[in-house]
């Protein structure tokens, strides 16, 4: 089988094009969603998220907070622009996170189901929680 020169030219642009939309992956927007329970809802604390790539380079935001009302039971909140903070236009590599911290401060406890994490092709990673975060506690969360 022969090549022409313009199919040649055709598969090198698709195998680029394809390599390309998994290296310049960046963070586009986060979701959270508040857990379906009586407490799960939080008005008077704040959650710091970390988040590190596979290049184990590190964003943070502190105290997420969008326009809206946020972290209210069975609500899900979006965050974007400069919503972000450091995490805004974080690069992806390979469309992975080696990790998601969750870092509660202040007196009222949240309970997050999930964090999803929205990159510049539109698809997302899901982080599952459940648990519920006080006072100065972490949560590591594994994101897929
Ligand atoms: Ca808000």
């Amino acid at each position: 089988m022969t090549l022409s020169f313009a199919s040649l030219t055709v598969l090198v642009a698709m195998v680029a094009l394809t390599l390309g939309q998994q290296e310049g992956l960046f963070i586009t927007s986060i979701e959270v969603k508040t857990a379906d329970g009586f407490y799960s809802s939080m008005t008077l604390g704040f959650i710091d998220i970390e988040i590190i790539n596979k290049d184990v380079e590190i964003c943070r935001i502190s105290h997420l907070n969008s326009d809206e009302n946020d972290f209210t039971q069975n609500q899900i909140n979006e965050f974007d622009g400069s919503d972000l903070e450091e995490c805004r236009d974080f690069p992806l590599p390979g469309n992975e996170i080696a990790l998601l911290r969750l870092i509660h401060s202040g007196p009222d406890a949240w309970t997050p189901e999930w964090v999803r994490v929205y990159n510049n092709n539109g698809t997302f990673l899901e982080c599952p929680d459940g648990a519920e975060i006080d006072n100065s506690e972490t949560h590591d969360l594994n994101c897929a």
